[in-house]
């Protein structure tokens, strides 16, 4: 079979997760042993989420931000965790499909790079091309032909606070609920093309983008710069090298001046502050498709599933946690679906607990890769707390369920979330 024949992304998975348990598999600027460390450290989940301190900001931290994010990012907006900002759903009410960039979560692993589009290039390497390296500027980039495109960018690990909170587990990240995604239109050029120009070899398997942000050392490990292989198949499949977001230019901390969209899959593959891209004869390794980012735990291999691809099936409400509503007045709940996987087909409210279920509206026709507003009207009528859910239904027939299997790094939890509000 050829390399460049579009292969299924569990088929490659399984070859290349084959390959890693044989040390066929080559690791790409990390040490094999430091890699299996950092393996064992992920079975055993112990916390891989701490980082080095920022390094090399772009800006002192705003009043009300984080020293390694440009923006602002104020609390009716955002809740800050570490060296990231997870957006607050209620603020995504009214906003319209797209998530405007002031309110775009932001996960960082150190800092937002400040980066001088001018002496800025992207070079692509490796032994999968037909002959050297080869440079490309941003005029470069703006002379290909342009694509847009609507796509979600959500963490893996959206949703892993209610491991503990709802399932009573223990498992180690950064706590989001279900604000680390956010929904743009993204300007670019396709990877495809980038990497054709290039003379990508029909020998060629993985394709390693790679940010100008700091290196990331946790726990006494320099993992190096944020890296992580997206198989060819995919690659030259739906990839965009994006240079604009919502119609402006990429902001400083999304990516600036060129990312990686890689859409419905895991956010860490959209890879920001692109600086090179390899392109390799044998597949890669790296942290970050290794201990990071495939699945630990019970029911799962020793040296972890397959590294993680396709986002799950979620549903929030634009509602903080612990709203109060007035009974017996009429109000309109609001929210969102998506799935990196089959299309949402339908959404269900429960106002009981779970014990009661109807049909919400969907205001979006489901697009792969996108999400779903949708809304329920809700008449109030017992005072008192009660817990609103969500579920939704994708065309595959797979409904949201109540319990997500335990991983110790808690990536894509799926289970209907259980959302307190008080009735007065
Ligand atoms: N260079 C670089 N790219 C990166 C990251 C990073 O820290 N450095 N974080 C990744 C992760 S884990 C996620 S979830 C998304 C977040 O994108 P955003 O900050 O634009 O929301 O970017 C990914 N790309
Ligand atoms: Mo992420």
């Amino acid at each position: 079979m050829s390399p460049l024949s579009p292969v299924s992304e569990a088929a490659y998975d399984r070859i290349r997760l084959r390959q890693w348990s044989a040390g066929r598999a080559r690791s790409a600027g990390i040490d094999r042993r430091d890699l299996l460390r950092l393996v064992a450290a992920a079975s055993a989940a112990v916390p891989l989420a701490s980082v080095a301190a920022p390094a090399r900001a772009a800006a002192p931290a705003p009043a009300a931000g984080l020293p390694g994010v440009v923006k602002p990012l104020p609390p009716e907006l955002f809740t800050l965790r570490g060296t990231n900002a997870e957006t607050n759903f209620a603020a995504l009410k009214g906003t319209g499909l797209l998530t405007p960039a002031d309110r775009f979560f932001v996960r960082n692993h150190t800092a937002t790079p400040d980066i001088d589009r001018a002496t800025w290039k992207l070079t692509v390497w490796g032994d999968g091309l037909e002959g050297g390296p080869v440079d490309f500027t941003y005029a470069d980039l703006l002379r290909l032909p342009s694509v847009t495109r609507t796509a979600f960018v959500e963490c893996a690990g959206n949703g892993r606070s209610f491991f503990a909170s709802q399932q009573g587990q223990t498992v180690s990240g950064t706590a989001w609920t279900l604000g680390a995604i956010g929904t743009a239109r993204w300007r670019g050029v396709r990877l495809g093309d980038v990497l054709r120009r290039a003379g990508i070899g029909r020998h060629a398997v993985d394709v390693l983008p790679r940010g100008l942000d700091a290196e990331v050392v946790t726990d006494g490990v320099n993992l190096g710069r944020v890296r992580r292989p997206l198989p060819v198949a995919k690659a030259l499949d739906d990839v965009l090298l994006a240079y604009e977001m919502n119609g402006e230019p990429l902001p400083p901390d999304h990516g600036y001046p060129l990312r990686v969209i890689a859409p419905s899959w895991v956010g860490i593959a959209n890879i920001k502050w692109l600086g090179d891209i390899e392109v390799s004869a044998e597949p890669l390794l790296t942290p970050w498709n290794t201990g990071l980012y495939r699945l630990f735990g019970p029911g799962h291999p020793p040296e972890g599933s397959a590294p993680l691809t396709r986002q799950t099936l979620k549903s929030a409400f634009e509602l903080e946690r612990g709203a109060t509503f007035r009974a017996r007045r009429r109000t309109v709940l609001t929210g969102r679906s998506w799935s990196g996987g089959a299309l949402v087909r339908s959404v269900e409210v429960s106002t009981d607990g779970g014990h009661r279920w109807r049909p919400a509206r969907l205001h979006d026709v489901p697009w792969a890769g996108s999400w779903v507003r949708w809304s329920a009207d809700w008449v109030p009528v017992r005072t008192g707390p009660v817990e609103l859910l969500a579920r939704a239904t994708d065309r595959s027939g797979r409904t949201q369920p109540k319990v997500t299997a335990h991983n110790t790094q808690g990536y894509l939890f799926d289970a209907m979330v259980r959302h307190p509000v008080t009735v007065s």
